[in-house]
């Protein structure tokens, strides 16, 4: 009996974690014993981008693999969707773009009309949609233009083709297409498109759901940024003393607790 409760003891103590190993569970990763931060700052605004998207009539826009803006109007007007993001390189940049048309028909109004697409975007760091983007198309029609048996042909669409290390060296360039050809609408002209060309797939008529992958291997316009990718596995630096951390100038919040 003596000897089971012995034994029982010394399992117990083998269980029980030491306080050592529990502050290291509860530790946030990055996070060193001596409650250093790994130097990384917060950003701010200023270290964002800006990104204008137009479409022809709809996207979805994927940056490193996450979904970073949707076009809030899937048809009518052509709005223009601007957004700050936080760049970080290289940058793998997917897009669906959807050209407005009945899924059995690849028509539109009422099936009177062929309609066609087109995309266009610039980032503040100079990166611009041009004929060096990846295209695929994954619904098309109608078929051959026939308007009087219209049919739609799609494939499926390929698994994680937004995400980073998606192959897409099957796919085609991007063809460009002139301002004159896509006759954007007016919201286009109150943003900064200068030096980005409309891109599609083969066919801006026809077809009407189109993938484009574009990488951004550094920044085209040579500036040094920060990758803030791991910004939530690591305590942020604290701001230089003296800095303005706070509206009103009070200064730092006490303690450098996170304040997100
Ligand atoms: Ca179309
Ligand atoms: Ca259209």
């Amino acid at each position: 009996m003596r000897g089971y409760l012995l034994t029982a003891i010394c399992v117990a103590t083998l269980l029980t974690p030491t306080p050592d190993l529990l502050q290291a569970q509860r530790r946030p990763p990055g996070r060193e014993p001596s409650g250093q931060s790994t130097g990384l700052r917060r950003p701010t605004m200023g270290d964002t981008i800006k990104a204008n998207v137009y479409a022809d009539n709809s996207f979805k826009l994927y940056i490193n693999g996450e979904l970073i803006a949707v076009d809030s109007i899937q048809f009518m007007p052509h709005n223009v969707v601007s957004v700050d993001i936080l760049p970080a390189y290289p940058m793998t940049i997917a897009v669906m773009a959807v050209d407005n048309a009945d899924p059995k028909t690849g028509m539109e109004y009422a099936n009177s009309n062929i309609g066609d697409g087109g995309f266009i975007l610039k980032l503040g760091d100079g990166t611009v949609s041009n004929e060096q983007w990846k295209a695929k198309k994954v619904s098309w029609g109608p078929i051959g233009g026939d308007t009087k048996n219209p049919r739609v042909e799609s494939i499926p669409m390929p698994k994680d083709w937004f995400a980073v290390d998606y192959d897409d060296s099957s796919w085609g360039n991007a063809k460009v297409y002139s301002e004159e050809t896509i006759a954007p609408k007016g919201p286009f002209f109150e943003h900064d498109f200068a030096g980005a060309k409309f891109i599609w797939s083969d066919d801006v008529l026809l077809d009407n759901v189109v993938l484009l992958r574009h990488v951004v291997e550094a920044p085209p316009d040579g500036k040094d940024r920060i990758d803030f990718t791991n910004l939530n596995n690591v305590v942020p630096a604290r701001p230089q003393r003296g800095g303005r951390g706070r509206p009103g100038g009070r200064g730092p919040r006490p303690g450098g607790s996170p304040n997100n």
